[in-house]
């Protein structure tokens, strides 16, 4: 989960000091990491190993396999990429951490993928609010290895500048919010995670999944755009593909007329199911309510 604004975090530079490079990128300095982050990146890589089988979708598992990732190491971001620009052109450039948007859409748009080089602390196992190298790595990098994941962020970054340009860059956001963050995918044989919000985090993985609290709802342009959605716990609706292709028309399709139609028309709350929804499960709402409760008794 993140906090709204890049520039309100400089996570390894502190605040106001310039990056190294005009595109913010940093080198991996691989061989500086410690054997205590090794460590938690086992602990971290194990814990997800474990939940992913039968909950992830076929092309995150396969694309894992097909990467040199494992349990015993952080990944040389240098091998990921010789990989990744084999497999769909793409390569892994590590970075402090939250990189400005235009930056970031920049780096998409050329098929590099901006990682976090640092990794979270041992006390962070569970919660982190900027992406890490195991968010980045261990949860987007299998999906780049899928050509219609790869030319659909591509396609998002190209579209990033452009959203820039024309102020909605908050529409175009929650699209890659409720995709390639914590996008849920039909399968023949269920409902499985793609998103790599979801596949970084042990308890994200569960409910995402499985649980009865959260709503399941296929995935519709203009619907996705005017939803909020939450970066400080679970998400409380999450959207669904009936496959990958339909990604692949969403990449070439022109947002600019969507982009006209929702301008000023009403924005939709996190947990709220519309009539025009194909709704899969609506949730019972449950997990938030509690959260809610405790937030109001703490008061
Ligand atoms: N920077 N490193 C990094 N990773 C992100 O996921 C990221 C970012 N900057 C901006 C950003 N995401 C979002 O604000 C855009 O997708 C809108
Ligand atoms: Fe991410």
């Amino acid at each position: 989960m993140r906090k709204p604004k890049p520039e309100a975090i400089k996570h390894g530079l502190a605040a106001g000091q310039a990056p190294e490079r005009a595109d913010w990128t940093i080198d991996q300095n691989w061989t500086a990491y410690t054997a205590q982050e090794h460590a938690v990146w086992k602990t971290l890589f194990e814990r997800q190993c474990k939940l992913l089988p039968g909950r992830a979708c076929d092309a995150f598992i396969q694309g894992m396999r097909d990467l040199p990732i494992g349990t015993h190491q952080i990944p040389n971001f240098e091998a990921l990429s010789e990989t990744l620009r084999k497999r769909t052109g793409w390569q892994v450039v590590a970075v402090p951490g939250l990189v400005p948007d235009k930056v970031f859409f920049e780096h998409l748009a050329n098929r590099r993928f901006p990682a976090g080089q640092f990794l979270r602390r041992p006390d962070q196992l569970d919660y982190i609010e900027e992406p890490d190298v195991f968010h980045d790595v261990f949860g987007h990098v299998p999906m780049l290895m899928n050509p219609v994941l790869a030319d659909y962020i591509q396609a998002y970054g190209q579209g990033g500048l452009r959203a820039e340009r024309l102020g909605v860059l908050d529409n175009l956001a929650r699209v890659y919010w409720f995709t390639v963050e914590f996008g849920l995918l039909r399968q023949d044989d269920g409902l499985r995670l793609y998103g790599a919000g979801i596949a970084s985090s042990a308890a994200e993985t569960v409910f995402a999944v499985e649980d009865d609290s959260p709503n399941r709802v296929g995935f519709e342009l203009e619907r996705v755009m005017r939803t909020r959605y939450r970066i400080d716990d679970f998400q409380e609706t999450y959207f669904v593909l009936d496959t990958f292709d339909d990604l692949l028309r969403l990449a070439r399709i022109d947002f600019a007329p969507t982009y006209e139609h929702v301008k000023g028309a009403p924005e939709y709350e996190p947990g709220q199911v519309l009539a025009t929804d194909r709704v899969i499960t609506r949730g019972t709402g449950r997990h938030h309510a509690a959260k809610r409760a405790r937030t109001q008794a703490a008061l």
